[in-house]
């Protein structure tokens, strides 16, 4: 966490983009009564139109409110998605009234539960490079976010130690997609659109 933040604030400087009007670190932002914690997405396989993109919400006020939607600079939208089994089969749809988020509730959009999908890639995430966007709410409005970029195939956006992890002995290319990419699982033709 505290790796990551701090590259993520040394990426932005070297870049010498203006911090002022935007997070310069995986710090919370908060908008109305929602606090929006520690967004990330994780570099995906050469060729892919989605990616997911996960992050953790909590809502202090009294009132419900839904995430519907929002903007990523590397796609041509997002959606609001929600992944589950369904006869042993992974699916996703879309929340069509968005994600509701009940008072005193913290939700978690991670890899196999609720997610935002960036829709019609221009380009895929880059490591190091945070993924800028914002995330409305019916409410609170919309926030400006930089989602972390994990490695292909991270579980958790602090599920890979770079400190300690051995780049040496492990080839990305050749990591089990199979198990671990729900974008690559997809049934033919879902996103198939885009
Ligand atoms: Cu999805």
């Amino acid at each position: 966490m505290m790796k990551s933040g701090l590259r993520t604030m040394l990426g932005l400087a070297g870049l010498g983009l203006v911090a002022c009007s935007f997070p310069a670190t995986a710090a919370d932002v908060t908008i109305g009564d929602l606090v929006i914690s520690h967004p990330w997405t994780r570099v995906t396989p050469p060729g892919a139109k989605v990616a997911g993109g996960y992050v953790t919400i909590t809502n202090k006020g009294k009132a419900t409110d839904h995430l519907v939607g929002g903007t990523a600079a590397i796609a041509d939208h997002i959606e609001v998605h929600e992944m589950s089994m369904d006869g042993g089969v992974m699916k996703m749809r879309e929340l069509k009234d968005g994600l509701e988020i009940k008072p005193g509730a913290t939700v978690e959009l991670k890899p196999g539960g609720y997610h935002v999908m960036f829709m019609g890639l221009k380009s895929g995430p880059v490591e190091g490079t945070p993924v800028k966007g914002t995330l409305k709410f019916e409410k609170a409005g919309e926030a400006e976010v930089a989602y972390d970029v994990a490695p292909l195939g991270a579980k958790s956006a602090g599920g890979m130690d770079h400190g300690t992890m051995n780049h040496g002995t492990m080839d990305h290319s050749k990591m089990d997609h199979g198990n671990m990419n729900h974008d690559m699982k997809m049934p033919e033709g879902q996103h198939g659109k885009h």
